[in-house]
């Protein structure tokens, strides 16, 4: 050990999407957390509305889960899956695709959301090499999406910040538009009413590039870290239609939609939709250990399996994929959801949530409010010259009066724990109600 190091030294993490030197000056340190609840270093007790980062849906430290990952990694701490197996990732696979949307038959592991999204988008330009049309080598985001932070996703993610410091990033990539409407949808309480129209904007990208060179769009069902983009009523099948119409895959990147977040398992639970690719990661293992899976349909994975049967399907993978004790994580996860109902608790739960989040309206500086399944944002109108700074400070002012919330610009962004009870429902709204009566 360094001797340069004090203990508790700020110094040395260079802290991910985080204001560094701001934070550093006045950090915000949990040190344990159970059910609902962080505790801070200071001994505070604070409300976690955000489930960690839209991960911990059974809420934190679940005994069973804990558990099963202790002893996993005492049992069997790392076998790989190259060409190579262990019982854990067959048993994971198989239990995932028994809660999967139908048709859902496969699934690749991944480590992370990211590594999710860049599986799906290569999954994406083999699968149409494999069936011999070689032009369709074009991917298609939206506007304000957000598929994680590898080159991929943040090729054909949306937002501006998040892009603009990476050069050109991959070529062959466009973009549909987002959905976001103030002036015909504020206030909306789930699906906004206009809007689907805008999946027409895929023709317009069709037009220009050709359907022959498109492999596939991908979008979020619910666009979640740009501030919480609902998407209006009929948008999602229409933009699925014209997948299907034009040969185009279309990828469901759920890494946060996924177990249970809208009330179903999966958002395209949800949305009566059935996509080609679904992407997940966080909940999937309740946030313990990190892990993603792709979850693929019959048709894709089939495409891989007609050359030699002793030549590699797909030339890609991580050494962690299908790890051990993430799969033992996950398959205890999966168990504690079952046995909660939690991936469908949230349906029951959010007609007393929409109630409680749009209460919030007529407060100083709302421009919007909206919400589905166990997701609420609250958006504020911008202080000119400091985008970001209002959202700012009620984060900070929330936490310090004991309640987590994720600020994105100008948007306060809510998914509290599935466990959640309608009395810290109704404590974490008096909170933020606190919190905007007096912040400026
Ligand atoms: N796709 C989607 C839809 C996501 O929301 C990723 C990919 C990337 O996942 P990883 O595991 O690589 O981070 C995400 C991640 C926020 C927030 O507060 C959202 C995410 C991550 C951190 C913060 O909005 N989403």
């Amino acid at each position: 050990m360094s001797a340069r190091l004090a203990t508790n030294d700020l110094e040395a993490f260079w802290m991910p999407f985080t204001a560094n030197r701001q934070y550093k000056k006045a950090p915000r340190l949990i040190v344990s957390a159970e059910r609902t609840h962080y505790t801070t270093a200071d001994g505070r007790c604070v409300l976690d509305g955000t489930s960690g980062l839209w991960c911990v849906n059974a809420g934190h430290c679940r005994p069973k889960i804990v558990e099963a990952i202790r002893k996993q990694v005492g049992e069997l701490d790392f076998a790989g899956t190259f060409q190579m197996g262990h019982p854990r990732a067959f048993e994971c696979a198989s239990k995932l695709v028994n809660i999967a949307p139908p048709g859902f038959d496969h699934v690749f592991f991944t480590n992370s959301g990211s590594e999710s999204v860049e599986t799906a988008l290569k999954m994406a330009l083999a699968y149409h090499r494999a069936k011999g049309n070689t032009s369709k080598t074009r991917l298609i985001g939206r506007e304000r999406g957000y598929h994680g932070v590898n080159f991929g996703g943040t090729s054909v993610g949306g937002i501006a910040n998040n892009r603009k410091w990476f050069g050109t990033l991959l070529s062959g990539v466009d973009h549909i538009r987002h959905t976001h409407d103030l002036a015909r949808n504020a206030f909306s309480r789930g699906e906004p009413e206009h809007g689907a129209e805008l999946a027409d904007d895929l023709e317009r990208l069709v037009a220009l590039h050709d359907a022959s060179t498109i492999a596939a769009v991908i979008v979020e069902p619910v666009a979640c870290s740009t501030g919480v983009l609902v998407p209006p009523k009929g948008y999602l099948k229409r933009l699925a239609a014209i997948c299907a119409k034009h040969d185009i895959l279309l990828i469901f990147d759920e890494v946060i939609t996924a177990f249970g977040r809208l009330g179903t398992p999966f958002g395209a639970d949800y949305f009566g939709i059935s996509p080609d690719i679904i992407t997940t990661a966080k909940g999937i293992t309740n946030g313990t250990i990190p892990m993603g899976a792709v979850f693929v349909k019959t048709k894709v994975h089939d495409a891989f399996m007609s050359g030699p049967e002793e030549v590699i399907d797909f030339f890609h993978g991580y050494t962690y994929s299908g790890h051990p004790v993430a799969c033992a994580a996950s398959i205890a996860t999966l168990e504690v959801y079952k046995e909660e109902g939690l991936l469908t608790r949230a349906s029951e739960l959010a007609p007393y949530w929409q109630d409680a989040i749009h209460s919030l309206k007529g407060l100083p500086h709302v421009i919007d409010i909206r919400n589905i399944g166990l997701i609420g944002a609250v958006e504020f109108d911008s202080i000119p010259d400091a985008p970001g700074r209002r959202a700012h400070t009620r984060f900070v002012e929330a936490f310090n009066r004991g309640l987590l919330v994720r600020a994105t610009g100008d948007i306060i962004a809510l998914s509290p724990p599935l466990i959640i009870e309608q009395k810290e429902i109704d404590q974490l709204i008096d909170i933020i109600s606190g919190v905007l009566k007096t912040a400026d």
